[in-house]
């Protein structure tokens, strides 16, 4: 039976991030996916300037109003970029309305990365994003946002055993699985996960690309989510994004160094030649 997912997060109208990302990757990996815009923005806001930003809160309660009188039912829900503490008590009420036995909700707590906030993020944010993990299932923070999550420094440099201490942390906030993305293990790059209910870890990594590129998180976030919906174990999904992220980050390296240096790394990833290993991949499921 075909899956359904909705996605709750902004549009960026250039920089393939957020929305545009989510929908291309969790239809092609046969997951439909019905989108509830948080904001336009003509760009996203990590690294262009003069970007718009339309704000979309009042609209979400109305689009779920109108969703409930359609009796609307979905096995997934997948937040990420949430642009002020409201919107991120709307979306908490969404997942009330709509979460039922059978919807897993995975939210991205999207704040910062390399130990900085996002533009136009204020650190009292990241309490409000505490309390959606609070109600989440699965949650995917890279180590900024572990940081404001837990409100503790940015781990510049961490052991194993930390990352076992911060994802156990993690959990005791509600969730019942938390993933950390962008951890570095000597020559490899990865994700480290923690599933409360059983007590494991699990861990993906490949090798590790010395290049900044942006809209990677969303990309990961998208694929760990059709992955989980269409059913794959925690270690099965997250094998499946960190290796589809690298594809996408490969593909892109390239070209970076023939685009002006500059400009390229915030224009995102080369997804879109990557579409054929991400199918293959959902065919292992
Ligand atoms: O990729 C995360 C993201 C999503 N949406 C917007 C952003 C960012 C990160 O910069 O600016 C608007």
């Amino acid at each position: 039976m075909l899956k359904r997912i909705v996605t709750i997060q902004d549009i960026s109208c250039f920089g393939k991030c957020s929305s545009t990302a989510a929908l291309p990757l969790i239809s092609a990996m046969g997951v439909e996916t019905a989108v509830i815009p948080t904001a336009v923005l003509s760009t996203h806001t990590g690294g262009f300037t003069g970007y718009t930003f339309r704000d979309l809160t009042s609209d979400i309660p109305q689009i779920a109003k109108h969703w409930e009188s359609l009796n609307l039912h979905f096995h997934g829900i997948y937040t990420g970029y949430l642009g002020s503490r409201q919107q991120v008590q709307i979306v908490s009420d969404f997942f009330d309305t709509f979460r039922k036995t059978d919807t897993k909700v995975i939210v991205d707590p999207v704040m910062g990365d390399g130990g900085k906030l996002y533009a136009g993020f204020t650190p009292d944010f990241a309490q409000e994003m505490r309390k959606l993990c609070e109600k989440a299932d699965v949650i995917v923070p890279n180590l900024t946002e572990v940081s404001l999550l837990l409100g503790i420094p940015y781990p510049e440099i961490y052991t194993m055993d930390d990352i076992h201490a911060y994802l156990k942390a993690l959990t005791d906030i509600g969730c019942g699985t938390a993933v950390i993305t962008g951890i570095r293990n000597g020559e490899m790059h990865g994700t480290v996960a923690y599933e409360k209910s059983t007590g494991s870890f699990f861990e993906a990594y490949r090798k590790h690309v010395p290049e900044q590129m942006h809209g990677t998180g969303d990309i990961f976030a998208s694929v760990l989510s059709g992955a989980l919906i269409r059913g794959a174990s925690l270690a099965h999904a997250i094998r499946i994004a960190v290796h589809f992220t690298n594809d996408t980050i490969l593909a892109t390296v390239d070209d970076l160094h023939r685009l002006p240096h500059d400009q390229a790394p915030w224009y995102g990833v080369e997804f879109e030649a990557c579409m054929d290993k991400l199918i293959q991949y959902v065919r292992e499921i």
